[in-house]
């Protein structure tokens, strides 16, 4: 003990004083060329790399986010690093952010229970920012969940799943989300036909009672929640809807769905019928359909859309009525419709054909408006002709399937499933400007906020499906390819492969990296889930154990580097209701928290108070300990849950110390605590001497250093109270304790010097 004290103090005098060993410019040129040799790199891969590399402490330009697809997560990554940030735990539970295993975020998947039953994984595929005026506005992010037709909100004031909603109609979902200009509402339109009710319907009722539809979810920014009372469903024939896009500018307040299926083929192979994707593909066209939603929105205020399931729906009769709904042919089973940044032109690309039909809205307005259709579907929905409202198509490649949009007007690029490539083209001319091959199946593609009302190009990155034979192989199942490539010249450029080690990420959006101010810390005692503060919440000291009505309820704290309490004793069958509040004020000093074989594993953020609630139900001995290495004593922040036989009469008798200390050793560890101290002080010194004012992350730092220094300064009066009463080993446990929070002031000093000697500091006068 004593020998390591001082090995420590040494230490700590090794960091004070510092070495710089400066690299030398000559050699420079030449290692650079010894590294391109030996590595195989060309002149283009290193320009490539300079334009990725991003150095230690370095930031990205953009921040992504990725659906993670059938890992009910999303995934945040930076550009043009490619760096991986953060998996967002959305429809699964997830361990690291104790989402799904803590009592407030279970409560959060429970709102998104199908039919009483937990579904504890999500097919997540289409992110979408909140918008403000068409642009993004870096508050929220939504994703849906295509298997169970379910829309989550993801707040970015703190990257973590607040609310998870269920449609009320649908048994899947794939044209979600997607966001009007204001983020008024998030647009959800089913894919799978299926009847609204849950009860058995057989097939041959197939085009009488399964429906197709599109829900318009209303957000309220205020308060961050979906609110499933003022949204509402336009029913749909049974196609199947795909993909959604609003409109925007002039088309803002209408809505646009493409589709396929409009054969309304029902398979079954084990009747000897010809598969889905026969009876799928006959027609030559689709419909896209368009949508009123300002209009609707009027009808449900004054009170005459009627509510089934408990949901506003916009019957097919009353949409014709109301005139809120078109269809138009499109190309052969597409996937997606884009409406252009200006909002005057709807983008759909047909995946069995080699075109990219331009539309026009002023067309489609103006056919609207003269009554002018060609004739109606069977469920008397009117259909414009294709010759009215198309504007242009183009052959951009086989198998074309979405779009995204330049910064320069009329300049978009478009992924080419089967002929696996990129196609720069320009929707106002026709003429196809660029085509990049890319590897392999590229699915969506995403433009830097490029689905905004204003893009900003630069970089476009391709989301390929496969990834076959580009990175080291890692079994059958393969990563994904995020394939960035820089579009800032004529020619695009190929950058970089990033594999994908999540599922199947659909879409991606890409928002600037400034317009994103997540928070460091909660307020103290914080439910991050209801956004409220916590019924649960424990200040410092206030730590108790309280049986009420049947629960025993443990009130607890973390912070560097205990749990208190750190014994919990309960009987044999009682329900056991742990609150932990994590006290730490200091950025990224996140607690853990899990426990022996009770399915216990919680991440308490700074501020944050969860709760676990299990029952005791074996006796026995459950250790308990902190999950995140949080400070040098982190091993040691640990305690134990006993759970005792009933009946059993709690032994408080003394418990014996393995070690005696005696008066040399408590005034030996004084000294050295002392010796510390003198470490701290020239920290101190040095950090005050500076303009460290300038440095928010350094003033924070201070801040933390003397909290930790006061809670020194009372374990150092303990020490010196039991010392003073001839209790000496008590006096050498406090005393220990002291040294320990010298520790962690001289930790986090340390970090705030180096921090200022990074940044440049200057010495500034007194
Ligand atoms: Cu995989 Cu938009 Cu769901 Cu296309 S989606 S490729
Ligand atoms: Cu807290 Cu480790």
């Amino acid at each position: 003990m004593k020998f390591f004290s001082k090995l420590a103090v040494a230490l700590l005098f090794v960091a004070l004083v510092g070495m710089t060993i400066s690299p030398s410019p000559a050699n420079a040129q030449s290692a650079l060329q010894k590294v391109m040799k030996d590595r195989g790199l060309t002149e283009k891969d290193m320009l490539a790399a300079a334009k990725t590399y991003t150095p230690t402490g370095g930031r990205d330009e953009y921040i992504v986010c990725s659906s993670g697809g059938q890992s009910g997560q999303i995934m945040f990554y930076g550009i043009p690093s490619m760096r991986i940030l953060k998996y967002v735990a959305v429809f699964t539970p997830e361990p690291w952010q104790g989402y799904g295993f803590d009592d407030e975020s279970k409560a959060v998947l429970a709102q998104g229970r199908i039919n009483g039953k937990d579904i504890t994984y999500g097919d997540t595929h289409h992110p979408a920012f909140s918008e403000t005026d068409g642009n993004y506005d870096g508050k929220f992010i939504f994703i849906n969940d295509k298997a169970n037709p379910r829309i989550a909100v993801v707040d970015l004031h703190d990257f973590e799943t607040k609310q998870i909603v269920v449609n009320p109609f649908f048994k899947s979902d794939h044209g979600g989300c997607f966001v009007t200009p204001n983020t008024e509402y998030i647009m959800e339109a089913s894919q799978y036909a299926a009847p609204y009710t849950s009860d058995f319907v057989p097939l041959s009722e197939f085009n009488e009672k399964y429906r197709g539809g599109l829900t318009y979810w209303k957000f309220n920014k205020d308060i961050g929640r979906i609110e499933p009372d003022n949204s509402f469903t336009f029913e749909m024939p049974p196609y199947s809807q795909d993909l959604s896009d609003a409109g925007k500018g002039p088309s803002y307040g209408w809505g646009f769905n493409n589709s396929f299926c409009t054969e309304r083929y029902v398979g079954g192979i084990e009747k000897g019928r010809p598969p889905y994707e026969a009876g799928c593909s006959s027609k030559d066209t689709d419909f896209l359909h368009v949508t009123n939603w300002l209009k609707a929105e009027e009808l449900v205020k004054a009170g005459k859309v009627k509510k089934v399931n408990g949901a506003y729906l916009i019957t097919m009769e009353q949409s014709i009525k109301e005139g809120l709904m078109y269809l138009i042919p499109e190309p052969k089973s597409p996937h997606g419709v884009d409406v252009t940044p200006d909002g005057l032109h709807m983008i759909v690309a047909g995946k069995l054909d080699s075109h990219a039909w331009v539309y026009s809205f002023e067309k489609i307005m103006k056919a609207i408006k003269d009554k002018n259709f060609e004739s109606h579907d069977p469920y008397g929905i009117p259909i414009i002709s294709l010759d009215v409202a198309l504007e242009r198509s183009v052959n951009v490649g086989l198998g074309p399937l979405h779009n995204q949009f330049d910064s320069v007007d009329g300049v978009l690029y478009t992924s080419i499933y089967v002929d696996s490539q990129i196609t720069k083209w320009n929707y106002k001319t026709g003429k196809v400007l660029d085509t990049l091959p890319i590897h392999y199946n590229v699915g969506h593609l995403m433009t830097m906020e490029g689905d905004t009302q204003t893009p900003d190009g630069k970089y476009l990155v391709a989301l390929n499906k496969l990834s076959i034979d580009r990175f080291n192989p890692v079994g059958p199942l393969h990563p994904q390819n995020h394939q960035l490539i820089d579009i800032s010249g004529s020619q695009m450029e190929l950058l970089y492969d990033m594999p994908v080690p999540l599922g199947e990420p659909h879409y991606a959006a890409a928002i600037k990296a400034d317009k994103l101010q997540p928070a460091v810390r909660y307020k103290v005692g914080w439910d991050s889930r209801t956004d409220q503060k916590s019924p649960y919440r424990c200040r410092a000291g206030r730590e108790k154990i309280v049986r009420e009505d049947g629960v025993v309820h443990v009130y607890g704290t973390l912070i560097r580097s205990h749990i208190t309490p750190e014994t919990i004793e309960v009987y044999e069958g009682e329900t056991v209701s742990i609150h932990l509040t994590n006290l730490e004020r200091a950025q990224d000093e996140t607690h853990g928290f899990a426990m022996y074989s009770q399915n216990v594993q919680l991440s308490v953020e700074p501020g944050k108070t969860v709760s676990t609630t299990f029952v005791a139900d074996k006796a026995g001995v459950y250790p308990y300990y902190c999950t995140e290495f949080c400070s040098a004593l982190h091993l040691e922040m640990q305690g134990y849950l006993l759970v005792m036989p009933k009946g059993y009469k709690p032994d408080d008798g003394p418990i014996e110390d393995g070690v005696k200390y005696t008066k040399a050793d408590y005034e030996a560890q004084v000294a050295t605590n002392v010796a510390t101290q003198d470490v701290i002080n020239q920290v101190v010194g040095f950090i005050t001497s500076q303009n460290y004012q300038d440095f928010p992350p350094v003033v924070s730092l201070v801040e933390d250093a003397t909290d930790q220094l006061g809670f020194a300064e009372e374990s150092k009066g303990k020490a010196e109270a039991a010392a003073a009463k001839g209790d000496y080993q008590n006096a050498m446990l406090w005393a220990n304790q002291w040294w320990q929070y010298q520790v962690k002031t001289a930790d986090i000093g340390l970090r705030a010097k180096t921090y200022l000697e990074e940044h440049d500091s200057k010495t500034v006068k007194k």
